[in-house]
């Protein structure tokens, strides 16, 4: 059977909850801590090698767990630096639930 390489970035609040579940279900995974290039924050990316068959259940359990939010971002002002007396809006920004990165393994190789 092909192997899969799932790469999973997810929000920090997600981690326990979808570590929990994806061992209870069977799933093998390295957990790396990471930084999202936009918002700057901690993040999290899991690897997950499995075989092509798991993949639609590995997709559910990360979709059970991984959840959509709002977050609200205050953009630095060029005006406000000059003394402007308007500060603007936030933005609005939806973050999550997952993105989820499918490659083929070409090979997989244990060094003892
Ligand atoms: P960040 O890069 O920190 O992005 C956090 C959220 O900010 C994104 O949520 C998106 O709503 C917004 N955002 C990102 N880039 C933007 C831009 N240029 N303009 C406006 N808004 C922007 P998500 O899309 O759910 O992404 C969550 C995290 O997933 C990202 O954190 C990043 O670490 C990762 N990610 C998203 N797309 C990726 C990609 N194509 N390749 C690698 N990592 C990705």
């Amino acid at each position: 059977m092909a192997l899969k390489l799932v790469i999973v970035i997810i929000q920090r609040r997600d981690l326990e909850d979808l570590r929990r579940a994806l061992a209870e279900a069977g799933f093998n995974f390295t957990h790396i801590a990471s930084v999202g290039g936009f918002l700057m924050e901690a993040n999290d990316t899991l690897l997950l090698a499995v075989d092509e068959g798991a993949v639609e259940k590995a997709l559910e359990v990360i979709r059970t767990h991984c959840h959509v939010r709002t977050r609200y971002l205050s953009p630095a002002s060029p005006l406000l630096e000059t003394g402007g007396l308007f500060p603007p809006a936030p933005v609005e920004v939806q973050v999550g639930g997952a993105h989820v990165f499918i490659l083929p393994i070409e090979e997989w190789q244990r060094l003892a």
